[in-house]
């Protein structure tokens, strides 16, 4: 299992390739504000463990394990952030929130998460029911 730097790694890695195609050592490190040497020596620890392989010509190319991983952590994140989103938790809070809770759930919390955002989706009654208990609680 990797450990939670190492998730925020490749869960970047597989952003930047999805979006980009590639994955550059600079982007990497702007994109989780850390140094480039920090990111160097993550990405050697991830080839060791088979997450990605560092080719000379084509950079960084995730394995199918590190595929997997990647597209789960980046609908995890994503999960979080619109379940956070439907709870009412204020937009300027999200995605910090989700980035400081996002690695200490295990797959069932995930999944759990996963039905909720799903029984409030099915029905926006449910929501509004949500946002009349929160509306009374203000006021007390
Ligand atoms: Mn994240």
């Amino acid at each position: 299992m990797p450990t939670p730097s190492m998730e925020d790694y490749i869960e970047q890695i597989y952003i930047l390739i999805e979006e980009k195609g590639y994955a550059r050592v600079s982007d990497i490190a702007e994109a989780l504000s850390v140094h480039p040497s920090s990111v160097t020596k993550m990405v050697q620890k991830l080839d060791k463990d088979e997450y990605l392989v560092y080719e000379k010509y084509r950079g960084l190319v995730l394995t199918t394990k590190g595929k997997k991983i990647g597209k789960r952590l980046v609908f995890r994140h994503d999960l979080l952030e619109q379940f956070l989103k439907i709870i009412g938790v204020k937009q300027e809070n999200i995605y910090n929130d989700v980035e400081g809770i996002e690695h200490h759930l295990s797959w069932d919390s995930i999944d759990r998460i996963g039905d909720l955002v799903q029984f409030f989706e099915e029905d926006e009654n449910r929501a509004a029911v949500l946002r009349e208990i929160q509306k009374q609680n203000e006021q007390e």
